[in-house]
């Protein structure tokens, strides 16, 4: 069994929580949160004595073989670099810090320390997105030369989440990064990044609304588009669709889980739905699973010595894109992907 311990007992960490309790291989033996009423509430929902309001006294206090960072961006590259500092393998949830700078800074600790650094971006992960990319692989819908990542929704996510109508980004920091990163897992790393935003909501500071389009190293071009102010017959959220059309047919990903692929053999219908697993809550499922997915992963990762899916280093080129979205939406200018990463 891996030894790890959770730093930040929050809204979100409490999938962590439930997770980590069904991942095969690890458990978490001790948790900090500069906050003792959160300390003390999670502590106790699962059962974890070892409790620390200070994340540096519980890395020199506790062995372990990893650390699960779970705060908001502000703290992560300091929590980061202290683990890094200590010898210690580590994950930090998205986004994986407030800018560009501060990414490869942590990514470069973790290197010289020879740290493994993951970060969680676990959209990829979800089972629906597992299936399309599989029917890509399998070569069913032949070469992509177009596609489309859209996650539209009016769904209230400031009353769990509060700091997200604070700040001055939002929907592209936040959710955007994660849609950003499931068109770098289906259709390649990006070349270039235009993009367009705007604020609906009133009640809030950053954007709500983006559309962003790339140009994909292989020749593929895709729209990455989302919305918090899109009033839906049936709300969608938090649920990821897919339009993406190859040389020898098409895919899509529809509300409901409704996954459809049409070739030259005919069109085949998919359930895609997510299992709802026995902690887990409906409409928050399918990223529920993919907590305890991406967590898996990085236990298999640590175990056999190989890179995560979404390593720190990975990661990098999906936060640029975020980076990028910003400075193309406030310069109405094209931005070049290479420029920010060599920056
Ligand atoms: P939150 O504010 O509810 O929780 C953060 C917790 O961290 C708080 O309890 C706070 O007291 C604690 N904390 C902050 N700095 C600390 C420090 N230096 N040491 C110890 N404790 C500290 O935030 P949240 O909504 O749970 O979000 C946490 C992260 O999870 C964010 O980065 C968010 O973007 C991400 N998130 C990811 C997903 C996903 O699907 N991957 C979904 C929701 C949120
Ligand atoms: O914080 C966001 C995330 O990562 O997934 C959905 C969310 O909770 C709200 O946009």
């Amino acid at each position: 069994m891996l030894k790890g311990a959770l730093i930040g007992c929050g809204f979100f960490a409490i999938n962590h929580l439930h997770s980590w309790r069904d991942v095969d291989g690890a458990e978490i033996i001790a948790i900090c949160d500069s906050n003792s009423e959160r300390l003390k509430v999670v502590g106790d929902q699962f059962d974890i004595a070892k409790r620390y309001h200070n994340a540096n006294e519980m890395l020199i206090a506790e062995k372990l073989d990893f650390v699960d960072i779970a705060t908001t961006a502000p703290s992560h590259r300091a929590l980061v670099e202290l683990a890094a500092s200590k010898g210690i393998a580590v994950i930090c949830q998205k986004p994986v810090a407030p800018t560009l700078h501060d990414a490869k800074a942590m990514v470069a600790a973790c290197a010289n320390a020879k740290v493994p650094f993951m970060v969680h971006e676990n959209f990829r992960w979800q089972s629906a997105i597992q299936k399309a990319k599989a029917i890509l692989n399998e070569g069913e819908i032949g070469e992509i030369f177009w596609g489309r990542v859209s996650f539209r929704s009016a769904y209230d996510v400031f009353s769990g989440q509060p700091y997200l109508a604070e700040g001055q980004r939002f929907i592209v920091e936040d959710l955007g990064i994660h849609a950003l990163d499931v068109a770098r897992f289906l259709f390649g790393d990006a070349l270039n990044m235009n993009a367009r935003m705007r604020r609906v909501n009133p009640n809030i500071k950053g954007e709500d609304v983006a559309t962003m389009m790339l140009d994909h190293s292989n020749g593929a071009t895709s729209i990455v588009d989302c919305s918090y102010a899109s009033k839906r017959e049936v709300e969608a959220f938090p649920e990821t669709l897919l339009e993406i059309d190859g040389t020898q047919g098409s895919l899509r990903l529809d509300q409901s889980y409704k996954l459809t692929f049409t070739n030259a053999k005919g069109t085949k219908h998919v359930d895609a739905s997510p299992p709802l697993l026995k902690w887990a809550s409906k409409p928050w499922h399918n990223i529920q699973e993919s907590v305890l997915n991406i967590q898996q992963h990085w236990i298999e990762s640590l175990r056999g010595g190989t890179e995560p899916q979404t390593s720190g280093r990975d990661n990098l080129k999906t936060f640029a894109l975020v980076e990028a979205a910003y400075q193309s939406a406030a310069t109405g200018q094209t931005v070049q992907m290479m420029d920010l990463l060599s920056s």
